[in-house]
């Protein structure tokens, strides 16, 4: 755990008590603050009480007047469509609003610097798809080459939770665009932007809101690197206004697709071949196709992104080499759970957006497709092009039917339920298929978040009867 530093002896509100609450609380303990704790669900709360922790009403008139400051958890609207109304009492009243990754920046190897003899490194990924599989790619080719690393962020452990820093350490945080625009320090030593892709549209209010944050990663103070994505045109407006020229390699410029030759630095793949430019010239290349873990072009771009930032590091390309051909894959994310039959069973939970399940769509030949939940703005109409790979869709969740609408001539069947879903896909397909559930939806309306949906996935899968 870091213990949090500054607010020793004060009171610090929190809300929403999931998993970076929870840790937030015991850090800010551990750094001799009093928590003040908060959460809507009954549930949640008797659950914190259960171990240990002692609540407060923060909606109580006037609680908040005398706390330093209030913590609050990305799931929880600060801003748009509308303030929680703790949160709005927060600022009314002048209380400073932070969120766990704030507190991070501003506790994490900060008082005993002189005490190392290399000073711990912060490497944040952001973007809208693959930030969990680039976040997973530096941790496990740091790891591979006998580096000390640890992970924490989105990808599902809170960032105050980990352990204190050792020697050289490296912390390698997978950051969202919630967690990006509420924190009120952000200093990674490494940035990186993956790409950008309609997502979380209504907390942002809009595209532009959406990018803003994002981007709030390399403006205060400006990491020593910064890794960025350029195939979009918010990305190559981000790189340029970083650089100071296109020789300026404090830049790494990362591309699936692209020859990027003219830069500083870069780092590009093409045809399955992935290359490194320094001024003007190739130093290093490697042969991506055969590294079953990253399949699609998508994780090429991955790729390039991770062994950029470990050569950003100070990594040799051959040890990021010999690491990414070792790299397993992330749960729920393009996993393969079982081929029974012939058939592939294959869960990629975390498309949670149309441009994610685009991808997973374009890696097989003959889909039997698992998608619905929480539609996001636009539904799935931008998926048309990718569609001619579909057999037949099963359609599950609050958007199923508006799903339907959308899908062409692409056959349907509502099936409501994971649970439906999967017995029908399994009922009807044939050898050489792939069962493959890439929602393009949010999971809120009827799991937990989209491990709880994959998980169900998986167990369902398994449950299957033998043929
Ligand atoms: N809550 C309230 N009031 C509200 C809304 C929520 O009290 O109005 C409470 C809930 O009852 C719950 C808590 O707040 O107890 C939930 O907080 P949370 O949803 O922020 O979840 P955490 O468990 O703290 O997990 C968060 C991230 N969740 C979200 O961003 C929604 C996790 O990312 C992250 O792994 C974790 O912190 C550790 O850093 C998950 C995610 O879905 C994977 N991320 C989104 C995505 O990837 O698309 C952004």
């Amino acid at each position: 755990m870091i213990p949090v530093r500054g607010y020793k002896g004060a009171k610090v509100a929190v809300l929403g008590l999931g998993r970076s609450g929870l840790a937030t609380a015991r850090a800010l303990v551990a750094g001799g603050a009093e928590p003040l704790l908060w959460d809507d669900s009954s549930e949640v709360r008797t659950k914190a009480e259960s171990e240990g922790f002692v609540l407060t009403d923060l909606g109580r008139r006037g609680v908040l007047e005398d706390v330093a400051l209030l913590v609050t958890s990305p799931g929880i609207p600060h801003l748009y469509p509308a303030p929680h109304p703790i949160i709005r009492v927060a600022m009314e009243v002048g209380v400073p609003v932070d969120n766990d990754i704030g507190l991070f920046f501003r506790s994490f190897a900060v008082e005993d610097l002189d005490g190392f003899d290399t000073a711990p490194r912060v490497v944040a990924v952001t973007g809208s798809n693959g930030k969990s599989t680039t976040t997973a790619l530096i941790y496990h080719i740091l790891a591979e080459a006998g580096r000390p690393v640890q992970m924490a962020g989105n990808i599902g452990r809170g960032v105050l939770d980990i352990d204190p820093a050792v020697d050289g350490q490296v912390v390698v945080l997978e950051l969202s665009s919630y967690q990006t625009e509420l924190a009120r320090a952000l200093t990674p030593d490494v940035a990186v932007f993956t790409n950008l892709s309609p997502d979380h549209i209504d907390r942002h209010n809009g595209m532009g809101g959406y990018f803003a944050s994002k981007r709030r990663l390399f403006s205060e103070g400006g990491p020593d690197h910064a890794v960025i994505g350029v195939d979009e045109v918010e990305g190559m407006f981000l790189a340029d206004q970083i650089a100071s020229a296109a020789a300026d390699d404090r830049v790494i410029r990362i591309s699936s697709g692209q020859k990027l030759e003219r830069f500083g630095w870069s780092v590009f793949a093409r045809k399955g071949f992935l290359s490194e430019w320094r001024k003007g010239r190739q130093v290093a290349s490697m042969d991506l196709r055969e590294i079953a873990a990253l399949p699609g072009v998508h994780n090429q771009q991955n790729a390039c992104a991770a062994y950029a930032a470990c050569r950003a590091l100070g990594l040799a390309p051959r040890e990021i080499e010999m690491a990414l051909r070792s790299f397993a894959g992330l749960s729920h994310r393009n996993q393969l759970v079982t081929t029974r039959g012939g058939v592939r069973f294959v869960n990629d939970s975390k498309a949670t957006n149309v441009d994610s399940a685009a991808k997973a769509l374009q890696v097989f030949s003959r889909i039997r497709w698992i998608a619905g939940g929480m539609g996001k703005e636009g539904g799935i109409a931008a998926l048309q092009p990718f569609l001619g790979s579909v057999v037949k869709a099963y359609l599950i969740g609050h958007s199923a039917r508006d799903f339907a609408q959308q899908l062409g001539t692409t056959p349907y069947e509502i099936c409501e339920t994971m649970s439906r879903a999967v017995e029908r896909a399994a009922a009807e397909a044939e050898a050489g298929d792939v069962v493959l559930l890439a929602p393009a939806a949010a999971s809120f309306d009827q799991y937990q978040n989209f491990e709880k949906r994959g998980e169900d996935f998986i167990i369902l899968v398994q449950d299957l009867p033998e043929v």
